[in-house]
């Protein structure tokens, strides 16, 4: 899935620019206008029809969780909390984003929030989600092995929902990596999100894609939006990881820098432009 960021002097001149890039097919998916030297210029982020189709089935086929499931953990056919689990590589953004999730209106709406984390052997990690706990005023259990589980879901039952927060895969592994997936095995979460960030280079991202394969990822999430210059590559990352997008965010604020997918990616809700000659 390929996009491209085009500029010119007005929308005929990247018209022809995108037919030249893409063929017949071109169509438009953002478009903007800015400055370069002063000079006032026509932005557009153009690919081929097919691939702005798929674009959007991959963020609109997935309703968000508060409309699917107004009060999730009375439909859950395990009477327990709905769980969302939240994995990738390390510096992703998973705690920052669990935190965001919990307090956003936009992730869970009013349902209840609760925080679970199994990323236990880095230093500081539990403080970090706790410390958003205590602001969001949420329950967070840390959960070492197998015989806490339990324990820790009786505890958060009252949630209508429970985030959870795992350690990732750091570049260099260490023998503490599988343990927390055998917890996620038996947690079983009802949505996993493989959280990335859009400045991952294609072919780490790839590696680390085939790292979390054995935690069964449901859904992507992209973050750090805002540290790439156009949404073309957070678009190709779509593209490669095929998964359902529904959440992305774009900057450290907590709760601030979250929105749907849909309504970022795609430009007034999915329409894209088709580009006549
Ligand atoms: N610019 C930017 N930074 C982010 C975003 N999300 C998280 N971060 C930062 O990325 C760093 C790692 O985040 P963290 O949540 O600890 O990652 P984790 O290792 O996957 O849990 C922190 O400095 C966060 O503030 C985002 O959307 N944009
Ligand atoms: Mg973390």
């Amino acid at each position: 899935m390929r996009l491209e960021t085009l500029r010119g002097r007005d929308l005929r001149a990247v018209a022809a620019e995108a037919r030249r890039a893409f063929g017949d097919d071109a169509m438009i998916l953002h478009s903007r206008t800015t400055t370069i030297n002063a000079v006032p210029m026509i932005e557009v982020v153009a690919g081929a029809a097919a691939d702005i189709e798929r674009l959007r089935d991959l963020c609109a086929l997935d309703v968000p969780l508060r409309a699917a499931h107004p009060a999730a953990h009375r439909v859950s056919p395990r009477r327990r909390p709905y769980c969302v689990a939240l994995v990738g590589p390390t510096g992703a953004g998973k705690t920052t984003t669990a935190a965001k999730l919990a307090v956003n209106d936009a992730a869970f709406g009013r349902l209840r929030a609760g925080f679970m984390t199994l990323d236990t052997h880095r230093a500081g990690a539990v403080e970090q989600l706790q410390a958003y706990a205590d602001i969001a005023n949420a329950p967070c259990e840390v959960v070492h092995d197998r015989r806490e589980l339990a324990g820790a879901m009786r505890r958060l039952s009252s949630c209508d929902v429970v985030v959870i927060d795992t350690p990732g895969r750091g570049p260099r592994r260490g023998p503490e990596d599988d343990s927390w997936r055998e917890l996620m095995r038996a947690v079983a979460p009802d949505e996993t999100h493989f959280v990335v960030a859009a400045t991952s280079r294609l072919d780490v991202l790839a590696d680390a894609h085939r790292a979390e394969m054995a935690t069964r990822p449901t859904h992507a999430l992209l973050t750090k939006l805002d540290e790439v210059a156009d949404k073309s590559a957070a678009v190709s990352i779509a593209g490669t990881l095929s998964l359902p997008i529904r959440w992305v965010t774009d900057g450290q604020r907590v709760p601030a820098d979250f929105h749907l997918a849909a309504s970022t990616l795609l430009s007034s809700g999915g329409a894209a432009m088709t580009v006549t000659p």
